[in-house]
């Protein structure tokens, strides 16, 4: 398993409000290289299922209908430590805690419309890259 890399989202309040590019260029930036990319806008079934793990949470249908709200921005990020680098630059889940300069910080609005999601783990990252895309997809 790779694990210099992760898997990212631009989330659906991200892509509205026309912060695809800007945040694109915080990711390249900061050093990471894009592996894939593509627009797409996630089923109830997509969403419900990459977000298994949360699903006795309080908040879990509030989640799924936002991911599926309107389009996302999917991505494979690759850097050294890309988890965890990734998990840095993005910032803390709740955006009023998110350290300055952090993409949350600089663009999401709330706790669950939070503009981007990075995986938590090399074996989430792996299972989430496979997820959303095939081998031939990945550069
Ligand atoms: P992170 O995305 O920072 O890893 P998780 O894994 O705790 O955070 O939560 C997954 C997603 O669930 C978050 N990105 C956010 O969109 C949503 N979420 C988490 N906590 C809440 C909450 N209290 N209310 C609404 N949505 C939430």
């Amino acid at each position: 398993m790779k694990t210099n890399q992760t898997f990212t989202m631009i989330k659906p309040d991200a892509v509205s409000n026309g912060y695809t590019g800007a945040i694109l260029n915080k990711i390249s930036e900061a050093g990471f290289r894009i592996a894939a990319l593509r627009m797409t806008q996630l089923t109830q079934a997509d969403a419900e299922a990459f977000y298994a793990v949360h699903n006795e949470r309080p908040f879990f249908g509030e989640l799924v209908s936002f991911m599926t709200s309107g389009p996302i921005v999917a991505a494979v990020l690759e850097k050294e430590n890309a988890v965890t680098d990734f998990r840095t630059l993005i910032g803390s889940t709740n955006p009023s805690e998110a350290a300055e300069g952090t993409i949350r910080k600089l663009y999401a609005t709330s706790m669950g419309e939070n503009a981007v999601h990075g995986s938590d783990s090399d074996e989430n990252a792996a299972l989430e890259i496979a997820f959303h895309f095939s081998e031939r997809d990945r550069f």
